[in-house]
């Protein structure tokens, strides 16, 4: 009698969905949707006795109520059909799973603390222990967890750990970064009791078998993610595991289905003219892979603004329908006038009215050109090259490095520039409802926000300190908020 286990994860459903359906443009939420499904389809043609989902069913903890749908409504299906499911939640749920009510059934464990769930399948006894991912486990932390879950209680013809962890030995990246011993964030192999069967383990994005030592019995196994989601995972093939266990060693199968190819372009555009920008990048697009996922990586641009205004986004979308776009542009040069001022960490030049209205941020190998008239108000679509574009709900999403932030009200004004260490920590607590948070009154007004990373608090300061005196926020003025003053 063999016991069969379809093992997923990283499934990162609501992942480039609209959060509201404004601005058509093609994404890739639908994709990791289908392929989720077409992955979980396995457990009816395979007719598994339970299927495993290790962490990462969400990309992220507040999702859509469409990303909710999309997610539960496979799995409730599978419980319906009397296939039952285990599910732990990953660091993109931040440990808990969201919307756990959409998945309260019989068949479904969902794993939010440490335990069990042993299951008495037609094929044998099936123990599946876990619990949600620990953020920075030491290896003692790591140990009680999983005798948290209570394994030893369970008597079962097969056991399964489920993680949401990095192992050591792991790989992943283009680079094939491997995850050390002792390193931060890193669990050990050998920690793992031999009772168990199998790990069936997610979080790490590659598909991949860890090398098996004569001391670890358990095999550990990444599922991987049922679709490429990051450019990291280039070139990765796709797919989950089916996991079968008859009294002995669990054999595994990684079955793989066909994902949208993935490329990336380098261009290196350093002097050329907005014609033979638009060409190579017409070319380069013509040339990508039919339906691709694709992204074009512009270096060493010399005039940032003429590249917002080119519009490439919307020129390629209408070059390839087929394939879905992106862009970064790294390593911005300098003009040659503006080069000269390029020692100070910021350097102004002279408007067309002689106002000091531009300033040349970063070091010699990063920086760009900002006008300081054109941050007075928010675009409709591109923050604009170097700028991060947010509202006060995805504040979280930016990076924890310094830099400056504007505020834009409804009809799109800046009314507010600051500087902070910590864009991302800084920018949400001013709108964290406190009686003591100065700013909760009136930041009800945001509506967007535009983020820039600065090298230096320095830079930070006096970009900071140029935008208030050049463009006049209503609030920095109104609330007598010196520049940088307490702010951090
Ligand atoms: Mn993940």
């Amino acid at each position: 009698m063999t016991m069969h286990v379809l093992h997923l994860a990283d499934s990162h459903i609501g992942a480039d969905l609209p959060r509201r359906r404004r601005h058509a443009r093609p994404r890739r939420g639908d994709d990791f949707i289908a392929s989720y499904r077409r992955v979980l389809q396995l457990a009816y043609e395979q007719r598994v006795d339970a299927v495993v989902h290790a962490g990462d069913v969400f990309d992220s903890p507040r999702p859509t109520t469409d990303a909710v749908w999309a997610a539960t409504e496979p799995l409730r299906a599978l419980a319906d059909n009397g296939i039952p499911v285990v599910v732990i939640p990953g660091n993109h749920e931040r440990s808990v799973l969201p919307e756990a009510l959409l998945l309260h059934h019989p068949l479904i464990s969902v794993l939010d603390r440490p335990r069990t769930v042993r299951t008495e399948t037609d094929n044998g006894v099936l123990a599946v222990s876990g619990f949600p991912y620990l953020r920075r486990p030491t290896r003692a932390e790591f140990v009680n967890a999983i005798e948290a879950t209570g394994w030893r209680e369970h008597s079962a013809d097969a056991r399964i750990l489920v993680t949401h962890q990095a192992f050591d030995t792991a790989v992943c990246g283009p680079q094939h970064y491997r995850f050390r011993k002792g390193g931060d964030d890193v669990v050990t192999r050998g920690d793992v009791p031999s009772a168990f069967d199998y790990v069936a383990a997610g979080h790490i994005h590659r598909q991949q078998r860890l090398k098996p030592s004569k001391r670890l019995r358990p095999e550990i196994v990444y599922a991987g993610s049922p679709d490429r989601i990051t450019y990291a995972e280039i070139d990765e093939p796709k797919g989950a595991m089916l996991v079968s266990f008859d009294g002995g060693h669990p054999q595994h199968r990684f079955v793989e289905h066909d994902v949208r190819p993935m490329s990336i372009h380098p261009l290196a555009v350093s002097g050329w003219s907005r014609t033979q920008l638009l060409e190579a990048v017409e070319a380069t697009v013509r040339d990508v892979p039919q339906g691709a996922v694709a992204q074009i990586r512009l270096t060493g641009v010399t005039d940032p603004q003429a590249l917002v205004r080119l519009n490439l986004p919307t020129r390629a979308f209408a070059w390839r329908e087929d394939v879905i776009f992106s862009y970064t542009v790294r390593g911005v040069e300098l003009t040659k006038d503006e080069q000269r001022n390029a020692q100070s960490p910021i350097a102004s030049s002279k408007g067309a009215n002689g106002t000091s209205s531009a300033v040349t941020v970063g070091s010699d190998k990063l920086s760009t050109t900002i006008e300081i008239e054109r941050l007075r108000r928010t675009p409709e679509k591109d923050a604009g090259i170097g700028l991060l574009l947010a509202t006060p709900a995805t504040s979280r999403r930016l990076p924890s490095t310094c830099g400056i932030y504007l505020f834009y009200d409804e009809s799109d004004r800046l009314v507010y520039v600051g500087k902070a260490n910590n864009l991302r920590t800084r920018v949400q607590s001013h709108f964290r409802d406190s009686a003591g948070n100065f700013f909760a009154h009136w930041t009800r007004q945001v509506r967007s926000i535009r983020a820039m990373q600065l090298p230096d608090e320095q830079s930070a300061l006096e970009l900071e300190s140029r935008i208030i005196e050049v463009a006049r926020p209503a609030f920095n003025i109104a609330g007598r908020i010196p520049a940088g003053g307490g702010i951090t």
